[in-house]
């Protein structure tokens, strides 16, 4: 009982900041994200008869403690869903997802885990039921089981039947391209997880953050069906100094930028002077990600590695929703 699935990472330009219940993983906003073809998981499940307890090996290292125990959760949503609660697995996974990039590698992980884990157990999802499952490994990782791009709908219903991501054009509809600009390979402090229920606990900008979101994301909706880039990018960049502000009014306070990255937000901004469309948005880390269009590709890339203390600079073109191998 073995299946391979392969998933993309995605880069969220609605962001999700915020949940309203932990355990399900039921988001306070929606949000929205561009799938990329550079950065993905491979992941092979094999449920056997006679295991004693799930193996998880990632490059080909035996995993333990939190990050085992979050995959063995999670394939015990598998095995319950398919009323084989009896089976253990040997769980294999590749990535192809730079840790020192700061995309989550949590996205493409859990997609392909979810993918590769239903289809070893013989459970037969479509591509909601599957999103809807996925969300329950990691909330961002809903959004990876579409190419292109995709919403996470949040839902209001307590169970989280009406939690999951919808495709909202595919990876061909647009040719935005990404760069990730790497700064630094530290672990950070304050991880996503907390980072978000500290926010959403203390900080009084809290709210204002949530009344954003609507009108961000029907905007930039429209702005990517009519591939308008200029309005695309300033819907995103504005919604990550936003949910970044929210960080700053925290209790205790914390960013997750640094010196590095405001020197990049602002070359970004400098480039956009000199006539060149880019934009930024930034995640719970230090680390750039920068949208651009394929004809500035050159100059975007050149730009970037000339900041002092620019470690790398990687390139994406928008990537494919789940394959199985
Ligand atoms: C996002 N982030 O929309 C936002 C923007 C970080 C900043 O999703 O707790 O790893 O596993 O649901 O998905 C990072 O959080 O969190 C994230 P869990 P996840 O991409």
């Amino acid at each position: 009982m073995k299946a391979t699935a392969k998933a993309h990472t995605n880069i969220a330009l609605i962001k999700y900041w915020g949940k309203r219940d932990e355990s399900l993983i039921l988001p306070t906003n929606s949000s929205l994200s561009l799938t990329l073809d550079g950065f993905y998981t491979t992941t092979t499940v094999d449920f056997r008869e006679g295991l004693m307890q799930d193996r998880f090996l990632l490059d080909d290292q035996p995993v333990e403690g939190d990050a085992y125990h979050r995959v063995t959760q999670f394939l015990n949503l598998i095995r319950r869903l398919a009323g084989r609660e009896e089976l253990y697995a040997n769980v294999r996974s590749i990535n192809a997802v730079p840790t020192a990039a700061g995309l989550a590698s949590s996205a493409s992980g859990f997609a392909a885990l979810a993918a590769a884990g239903t289809k070893a157990i013989g459970l037969e999802l479509n591509d909601q039921e599957l999103s809807r499952l996925t969300r329950q490994g990691s909330g961002s990782a809903s959004r990876s089981i579409y190419g292109g791009f995709s919403e996470w709908q949040m839902g209001s219903k307590v169970d989280g039947s009406d939690s999951f991501a919808v495709p909202i054009a595919s990876a061909e509809h647009w040719d935005v391209r990404v760069a990730a600009v790497v700064l630094s390979s530290r672990v950070k402090k304050v991880s996503s997880r907390a980072g978000m229920k500290r926010t959403v606990d203390t900080s009084p900008f809290y709210p204002g953050w949530i009344d954003g979101i609507s009108k961000d994301l029907r905007e930039i909706k429209a702005a990517i069906h009519t591939k308008d880039f200029e309005k695309t990018g300033q819907i995103a960049e504005a919604n990550c100094l936003k949910m970044h502000a929210t960080t700053l009014a925290a209790n205790p306070p914390f960013t997750y930028w640094n010196d590095l990255t405001m020197r990049v937000m602002q070359t970004v901004q400098e480039m956009r002077a000199n006539g060149i469309p880019v934009y930024f948005t930034i995640d719970a880390g230090p680390n750039v990600k920068v949208l651009y269009l394929p004809e500035h590709e050159k100059s975007v890339e050149k730009t970037l590695r000339e900041i002092p203390g620019v470690a790398d600079v990687i390139l994406s073109k928008p990537g494919q929703g789940i394959s199985y191998l």
